[in-house]
């Protein structure tokens, strides 16, 4: 079929003319010729333009914790584009934002109790490490200017993301203007050592002693901070290995480098805990969120800092003058706050950030996920909290190709994955009752008996 008469096909099917659209992160050609438009969403379901229900195994995209249609964060959105749409952050404030600062703050771990508003994880990543620099240089220790990231690590799509980032795809066409300043950590993940562990696997701790080698190579005194995701999602659900962030932190510790934990999909509830630091029991420097902390009702994201670094770049500078050049236009966007307050209230009442273990549903989730090792094209799986990773054998000269057959096929059968290379990722909100974790794990196992 050629263009024209898809865009045919496309109209008589009520379908939107779409060739003016630029999709992100997306096989533009392959979704045009065989679209899948969402339209509705309440609950754990999607409604599709069919009029199909959906099972939303991926809370959106790992960001709708607490289910879709909360109309407890619709009206309040709605009643604060009414009261007051929009109200300039730089030298002016508004209340809301304060008090969203401040539920957060109750729910940080440590003293990370200072919060800075962004609206993306991308954006929360770069406002990080540039309070990073910020505050070294506030101390007097301004050769502090090196950033490590890991292998595989997901960060987001900004330069500073990318840089720190360890996703070849996201970086190789930009190779010439990453940040000058960055080192990567290895990755955590062994198929030989780690295959079909359940929740964090015992080896790999030792990984982390890496850090000193890069140490030993670019002295301490250069480096200003480490940053990793505590669970790695975005390069296939890979769990840290025991003892592998307490030995992070107590490096960083030792030569005075910041520990930067992005938690843009481990915050607020996802492991069982308000976040991965609290669930791991380590406490990083920053912390970086987005994506849940309003249930992805309106664009946000909050950047979590120790007391100490904010009291060191404040004080750091002269009274009357701004002390840190950075913010975003729409930083504690008035519909954002209002969103951030009402989800951050329903989390409280519905005890959303520690269900999964509370409720037992992390252990049933594991369970289930585990049924699966006998199922066909598996070669591993991967769980922590309520996230899960199902490994599927590359098709030979065709990598990536079964993952995504197996997401359109789970779609087909009513149930929304999402994968990355050749790993089926699932996510869903915290809401899921048992039954629908057996409906996710049955339909994956259905289809992949159908794919080559
Ligand atoms: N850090 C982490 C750890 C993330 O997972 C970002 C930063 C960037 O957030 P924004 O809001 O700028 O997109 C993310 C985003 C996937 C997937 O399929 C995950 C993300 C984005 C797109 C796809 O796992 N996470």
């Amino acid at each position: 079929m050629d263009q024209a008469e898809l865009h045919r096909s496309g109209a008589a099917a009520g379908l939107p003319e779409m060739e003016q659209l630029w999709m992100p992160f997306t096989a533009n050609r392959q979704f045009k010729a065989a679209p899948r438009l969402l339209v509705g969403a309440q609950g754990m379901y999607y409604r599709a333009h069919d009029g199909r229900q959906i099972l939303d195994g991926t809370a959106g995209l790992w960001c709708v914790n607490a289910g879709h249609g909360r109309a407890e964060i619709s009206a309040a959105i709605a009643r604060q584009a009414q009261e007051m749409d929009y109200a300039p952050p730089f030298q002016m404030g508004h209340p809301l934002q304060f008090e969203a600062a401040n539920l957060l703050a109750a729910i940080a771990p440590g003293d990370l109790k200072t919060v800075f508003f962004t609206n993306s994880g991308s954006e929360s990543v770069d406002s990080a490490l540039k309070i990073a620099l910020a505050y070294h240089r506030a101390r007097g220790d301004g050769t502090r200017t090196l950033f490590i990231g890991r292998e595989r690590g997901y960060h987001g799509v900004g330069f500073g993301g990318i840089s720190v980032g360890g996703m070849v795809a996201n970086r190789k066409v930009f190779r010439g203007s990453l940040l000058p300043n960055v080192d990567h950590l290895p990755h955590t993940y062994s198929a030989q050592h780690q295959a079909f562990s359940r929740g964090q696997p015992e080896w790999g701790a030792h990984l982390a002693d890496e850090l000193e080698r890069l140490v030993a190579l670019h002295d301490a005194s250069n480096i200003a901070a480490v940053i990793v995701e505590p669970v790695a999602g975005s390069t296939g659900v890979l769990v840290p290995p025991k003892g592998y962030l307490q030995r992070l932190r107590s490096i960083c510790d030792k030569y005075g480098i910041l520990l930067i934990f992005d938690e843009v999909i481990t915050g607020y509830g996802r492991l069982g805990a308000p976040f991965a630091a609290q669930y791991f029991n380590v406490t990083p420097d920053i912390l970086t969120t987005a994506k849940a902390v309003n249930n992805a009702a309106v664009p946000m994201g909050a950047v979590f800092v120790r007391n100490g670094i904010y009291d060191t770049v404040v004080h750091g500078a002269p009274e009357g003058t701004v002390e840190f050049f950075h913010g975003y236009t729409y930083s504690g966007h008035p519909l954002a706050m209002a969103a951030a307050v009402a989800t951050q209230h329903i989390y409280q009442r519905d005890k959303l950030l520690t269900r999964v273990a509370d409720e037992g549903i992390a252990t049933y989730w594991e369970n289930a996920l585990h049924d699966l090792s006998d199922a066909r094209h598996v070669q591993d799986l991967r769980n922590i909290g309520l996230i899960g990773g199902i490994e599927l054998q590359p098709r030979p000269g065709a990598p990536g190709k079964r993952a995504y057959e197996a997401f359109v096929g789970c779609y087909a059968r009513g149930v929304l994955v999402r994968y990355t290379g050749d790993t089926i990722a699932l996510s869903p909100p915290l809401i899921i009752e048992r039954g629908q974790i057996d409906q996710i794990m049955s339909t994956v196992r259905d289809v992949l008996r159908t794919i080559d």
